[in-house]
C-alpha cells in the first residue's frame, strides 16, 4: 500500500502540472482551476449590482424581516419614499453541518436572507445554528429527510404552509459511504447515495419549481451542489473508482438491488462510485433544468464545485486514518483544500451575488477565490444522458 501510494502520488501530480501546461485555456479544468480564470471577464451587470448594493445599504433589517414573513411583495417603500428589496428567502438542504451550515451562516449574517434550514435532525441543526452564532430571526428549521419521498412531499407542504416566498433553493445535502460493503436503501428502496443525493433532490426541486416561478425576487435561483470527483476531465475525477453512469440500466431498474443492480450503470455495489455517480446526476439535472425552464421562467440554474472541504462530516464513514491524513494531503499536496467558512462564502455568492446570474453554469474558484465558469467532463455535460436521467428519475419518484 505504501509502495503503491509513493509511486502513484508524485506521478499523479506531475501529470497535473504537464496537463496544465499542455492544455488550451478552454480545456483546462484540472483541480477545478482553469489557467484562463483571471483572463475571464465577469459578465457582471454593473448596473444591477450597484442598484442592489444601494438598496441593501438603505434597508432596515427589522422592517424587512416582518415583511418577508407576511408578504411576498418584492419591494416596499421606505419613509423616504424609496423602494427597498425585501429579505430573500432561501432553502438550504443539509444545513446542519459542513458546507450547508457555513452557507446558511454566511447568508444569515448578511442580513439579506432568511434561511430555511431543511434538515433531518432538528436538534442537531438548532445546536449547529446557535454554535455559529446565527440570529434566531434569520433562520427557520424545517424537517426534511431526503431519503424518503414522503418526507420530501411533506416538507414541500409545510414550507408552503409557512407562507414564505421561495427565491432560491440550494440542493446541498449528501451522503457518502466509502467503506460500505453492502448497499443500504432509502424508504422507497433506492440505493441510499443516489436515492438521497440525486432522487430526493430531484423530487424536491421539481415540486418547488412552481414556488420559485411565483417569486417576484429579482434573481431566482436553483443551485445543485456538484463536485470535481464526478468529473473525469480532472485528476481528482480519475482516482478510482471513477464515476460512470453507463447506459443507465441500473437506474432504469430502480436501483433496488432486488434482481437489479443498486448501481446506475448496473455494476456491483461500490459506495464511493455511487456517490460520484450521484454527483454526475446532480450536474446533469442542473443542465436539463436550464434547458427546459430557464427561458420560460427566468430562473438561474447553477452547479458548483466549492473546493475540497476536507474537514466536513462527509467523510464520517471513512476510516480514521483517512480522516486524519486527508486534510493535510489536500492542504499541502494537492492544494485543493478550502475551509468550511470559505466554501460557505463561495456557495453564498452563487445564491446572492448579482453578478452570478448566468444559467446552466458549473462554477469553480481559483486560488484567489475568484469564481469562473468551469468545464464539465464529457459525461457530466452529455445532453442525451441528461435527458434520459431526467426521464427515468421522473418515473422513479412518481412524477409521471
Ligand atoms: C478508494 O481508494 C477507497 O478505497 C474508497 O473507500 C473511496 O475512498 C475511494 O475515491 C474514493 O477511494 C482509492 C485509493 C486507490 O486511493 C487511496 O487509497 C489513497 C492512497 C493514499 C495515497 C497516499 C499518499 C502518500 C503520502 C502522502 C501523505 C499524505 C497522505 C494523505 C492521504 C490521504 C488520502 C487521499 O487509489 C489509487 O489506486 C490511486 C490512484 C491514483 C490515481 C490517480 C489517477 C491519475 C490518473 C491520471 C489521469 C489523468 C487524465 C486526465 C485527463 C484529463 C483530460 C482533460
Ligand atoms: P456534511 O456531511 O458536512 O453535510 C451533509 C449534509 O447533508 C448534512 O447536513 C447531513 O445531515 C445532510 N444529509 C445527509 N443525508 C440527509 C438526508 N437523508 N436528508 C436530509 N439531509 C441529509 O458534508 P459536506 O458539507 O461536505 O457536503 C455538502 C455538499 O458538498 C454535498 O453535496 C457534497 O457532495 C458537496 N461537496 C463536498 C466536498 C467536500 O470536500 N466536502 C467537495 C465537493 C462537493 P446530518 O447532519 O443530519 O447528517
Ligand atoms: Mg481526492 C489533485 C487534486 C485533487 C483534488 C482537488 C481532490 C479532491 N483530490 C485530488 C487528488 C487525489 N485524491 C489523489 C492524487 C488521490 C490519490 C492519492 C486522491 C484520493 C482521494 C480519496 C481516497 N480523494 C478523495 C478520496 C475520497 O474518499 C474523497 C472522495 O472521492 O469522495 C467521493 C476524495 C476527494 N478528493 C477531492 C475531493 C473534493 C474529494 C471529496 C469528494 C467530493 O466531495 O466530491
Amino acid at each position: 500500500m505504501a509502495l503503491q501510494a509513493s509511486s502513484v502520488l508524485p506521478s499523479a501530480i506531475s501529470i497535473h502540472k504537464e496537463g496544465k501546461l499542455n492544455m488550451s485555456l478552454k480545456d483546462t479544468a484540472f483541480l477545478g482551476i482553469s489557467l484562463g480564470d483571471h483572463l475571464k471577464s465577469e459578465f457582471s451587470p454593473l448596473v444591477l449590482k450597484n442598484k442592489r448594493e444601494l438598496t441593501h445599504r438603505n434597508m432596515s433589517v427589522g422592517v424587512i424581516r416582518a415583511t418577508a414573513a407576511t408578504t411576498s411583495e418584492v419591494s416596499q417603500a421606505t419613509p423616504q419614499g424609496k423602494k427597498t428589496l425585501r429579505q430573500g428567502s432561501v432553502i438550504v438542504t443539509g444545513a446542519s453541518s459542513g458546507l450547508g451550515l457555513a452557507t446558511a451562516k454566511s447568508l444569515a449574517e448578511s442580513g439579506k436572507w432568511h434561511v430555511i434550514m431543511a434538515c433531518r435532525d432538528f436538534l442537531k441543526t438548532e445546536r449547529a445554528a446557535k454554535s455559529v452564532g446565527m440570529a434566531k430571526e434569520n433562520y427557520t428549521i424545517m424537517h426534511l429527510d431526503l431519503s424518503s419521498l414522503d418526507s420530501v412531499k411533506q416538507f414541500v407542504d409545510n414550507f408552503r404552509r409557512s407562507g414564505r416566498p421561495l427565491d432560491v433553493l440550494v440542493c446541498n445535502a449528501a451522503v457518502y459511504q466509502p467503506t460500505a460493503k453492502e448497499p443500504s436503501y432509502t424508504a422507497e428502496g433506492f440505493e441510499l447515495s443516489v436515492g438521497t443525493n440525486h432522487l430526493g433532490h430531484f423530487l424536491l426541486s421539481r415540486l418547488l419549481l412552481d414556488d420559485l416561478k411565483q417569486s417576484d425576487y429579482p434573481s431566482k435561483r436553483l443551485i445543485i451542489v456538484g463536485s470535481i470527483t464526478g468529473n473525469t476531465n480532472t485528476l481528482a475525477g480519475n482516482v478510482p473508482p471513477k464515476a460512470n453512469l453507463g447506459d443507465l440500466r441500473g437506474l432504469a431498474g430502480g436501483l433496488s438491488g432486488l434482481n437489479t443492480s443498486p448501481m446506475i450503470d448496473g455494476g456491483d455495489f461500490d459506495g464511493a462510485k455511487a456517490y460520484k455517480d450521484s454527483k454526475v446526476c446532480n450536474m446533469l439535472i442542473m443542465q436539463e433544468f436550464h434547458k427546459r425552464y430557464h427561458e420560460e421562467t427566468g430562473i438561474t440554474f447553477a452547479s458548483l464545485y466549492p473546493g475540497c472541504i476536507a474537514t466536513t462530516g462527509l467523510f464520517r464513514e471513512h476510516i480514521p486514518l483517512f480522516r486524519l491524513l486527508f486534510p493535510p494531503f489536500q492542504k499541502y499536496i494537492t492544494k485543493g483544500y478550502v475551509s468550511e467558512d470559505e466554501a460557505g462564502k463561495r456557495l453564498a455568492q452563487v445564491v446572492s451575488d448579482p453578478s452570478l446570474t448566468k444559467s446552466g453554469v458549473y462554477w469553480s474558484w481559483n486560488k484567489t477565490s475568484a469564481s469562473f465558469e468551469n468545464q464539465l467532463s464529457e459525461e457530466a455535460s452529455n445532453a442525451e444522458k441528461a435527458r434520459k436521467v431526467w426521464e427515468i428519475s421522473e418515473k422513479l419518484v412518481g412524477l409521471v
